[in-house]
């Protein structure tokens, strides 16, 4: 058996797959790649430049909801797509929301401030990496950050945009989380686990395998702090299932 993930430790979308394969009991190891640098290795192996990429023996498969799809197939116990075709159509499309509406913008937002101070995020790159990683990027930070925040379009008016997004998102999810454990029918599915990733570095769970930081920048926490009746539920499937 040979399963390897490539991935970064801080990224939600890789979190999406690696509570996958803890929920199927799957071992796998992980191959963690610096951001940046990690273009050396993605580019040789897959379409698309980003992680998480999985390895599995000898099958690549690129891109988390691809990877979730691959996965329900080839190893069915513990599935987390509904068969039903109507619960199909609903987790799918709970998943492309989140996505799109949370992934991207949880990012965009934490990175604005997290950029901002590299003791706290540098660390969150290099968990995991080779040796040299810390020093690397001490040395690189002020050549890197330009570079993420073009990439990302990060800055204020950004931050500012997908904080809207994500209040639009946590709401529109704590309208059903309020009445029922899961998004779709009465069932863990993609769905949850991608809302739930996906939000998880506002929240900082024990599962997701990083280790936080004491402290978040401030406007974070204040968004958070704002949220919390809202964000229980995730913590709550964090608890339960993860
Ligand atoms: N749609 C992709 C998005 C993955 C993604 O955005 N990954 C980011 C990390 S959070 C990445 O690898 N960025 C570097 C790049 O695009 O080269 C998925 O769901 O897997």
């Amino acid at each position: 058996m040979s399963r390897v993930l490539y991935q970064f430790p801080i990224s939600h979308y890789c979190e999406k797959i690696r509570w996958a394969m803890d929920y199927k009991g799957l071992d796998y190891t992980l191959k963690n790649l610096f951001p940046g640098l990690h273009l050396r290795t993605t580019k040789k192996m897959a379409p698309k430049t980003y992680v998480p990429i999985l390895i599995d023996n000898g099958e690549q498969v690129q891109n988390s909801h691809l990877i979730l799809t691959y996965l329900d197939e080839v190893y069915p116990e513990k599935l987390l797509t509904p068969k039903d075709p109507e619960l199909l159509q609903q987790a799918l499309e709970w998943e492309k929301y989140c996505d799109v509406e949370i992934g991207v913008h949880v990012r965009r937002f934490g990175y604005h401030y997290l950029l901002a101070e590299p003791k706290t995020v540098i660390p969150f790159f290099t968990q995991g990496g080779p040796w040299w990683g810390p020093i690397f990027f001490k040395l690189f930070f002020s050549k890197l950050e330009p570079i993420m925040r073009k990439v990302m379009s990060i800055d204020q008016a950004g931050a500012d945009k997908s904080k809207v997004r994500i209040q639009q998102a946590i709401d529109k999810l704590y309208e059903v989380y309020k009445d029922k454990a899961f998004l779709v029918g009465d069932q863990f599915s993609r769905a949850d686990l991608a809302a739930a990733s996906l939000l998880a570095p506002l929240i900082m769970p024990q599962g997701y395998g990083l280790d936080w930081p004491e402290e978040m920048p401030a406007e974070l926490q204040a968004f958070v702090d704002m949220n919390q009746q809202k964000l229980e539920p995730i913590r709550q499937l964090y608890r339960k299932l993860r």
